[in-house]
């Protein structure tokens, strides 16, 4: 499924130009889907250039699937669990920078060359918090560093601390939805517009997710329905839809409606913290 003809390579492009300029790249990752969030073309992109790894909207993930993937995480990468709206695990995040920043320029002092501020990208998927998580690390109002000759015409550094800067552009990486569960979480969660896709069929495969993850009680106790043993989806749906009045002329259930509350309601958390995806036995790379 191409979401996004058209986009994908001149977002690449942007993305290898600026990393010309870049020693450390920020990758930001949705915590509820962390494997589907994050681009398995990422490495090839940035070769040798340092990682650390955002597992962003931690608010809206259960807490104890982010840890394991953060702990998966960070047997190749620096991890951090961040909420970049209430700014929570920034000061962590910072830490982990500065931690590369010293690597990074202990390095350069080893090669004889001098000292400077390292240079830091955010990098993710779209609606995954990039632009919450610059304004989080560089304040609204903090200083810009003013354009640097060498990069992208208009774009300007964010001064993070005295030793890093960030480009307060960041990259976006279209993600590849191969399969159709990938597609279908991106879109659960945000990063694809419900535009794209049958918006019934979204709903149910969330009813689906749910089951298999076993928080349909999510659902029971928010909409405050009663669901059966085994109830289909199909048959979930309109229950939703009666309970909050999405009906049509004649009183039948506007499914379309149901399934757009639906969908738009586990996107802003009010079914509570629901994490799509949690780590399997499989060999994962970031
Ligand atoms: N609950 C929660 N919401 C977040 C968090 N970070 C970002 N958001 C929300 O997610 C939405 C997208 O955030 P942005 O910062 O605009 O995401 P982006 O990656 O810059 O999006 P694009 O520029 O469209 O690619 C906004 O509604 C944010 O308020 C978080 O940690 N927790
Ligand atoms: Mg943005």
């Amino acid at each position: 499924m191409n979401i996004f003809p058209g986009h994908m390579a001149k977002a690449k492009r942007v993305l290898k130009e600026n990393l010309k300029n870049v020693d450390l790249v920020v990758e930001v990752l949705d915590a509820r889907i962390p494997y589907s969030s994050h681009n398995k073309e990422l490495k090839d992109i940035i070769k040798e250039t340092e990682k650390i790894v955002v597992l962003n909207k931690k608010d809206l993930a259960e807490q104890k699937f982010t840890d394991q993937w953060k702990n998966i995480i960070s047997k190749k990468s620096s991890c951090v669990k961040v909420n970049s709206v209430k700014k929570s695990g920034i000061d962590r995040l910072k830490n982990k920078m500065e931690e590369k920043q010293e690597e990074i320029n202990q390095k350069r002092i080893e090669k004889g060359i001098n000292k400077r501020p390292v240079r830091a990208i955010i990098i993710g998927i779209p609606n995954v918090g990039k632009s919450a998580l610059i304004n989080a690390l560089g304040g609204k109002s903090s200083a810009r560093t003013g354009n640097t000759p060498g990069v992208t015409r208009g774009k300007q550094w964010i001064k993070v601390s005295e030793n890093i800067e960030l480009l307060d552009m960041p990259g976006i990486l279209y993600p590849k939805a191969e399969d159709e569960d990938i597609a279908y979480k991106l879109v659960l969660t945000g990063a694809i517009d419900l535009k794209k896709v049958d918006t019934e069929n979204a709903a149910y495969k969330l009813l689906k997710y749910l089951k298999k993850l076993n928080r349909l009680d999510a659902v029971v106790e928010y909409y405050g329905i009663d669901v059966f043993e085994n109830e289909h989806p199909y048959d979930i749906l309109p229950k939703i839809g009666r309970k909050r009045g999405c009906l049509m002329t004649g009183g039948k259930v506007d499914r379309n409606r149901a399934a757009t509350l639906l969908v738009n309601d586990y996107r802003d958390g009010e079914l509570g913290k629901i994490s799509l995806e949690k780590p399997g036995s499989a060999n994962y790379e970031f």
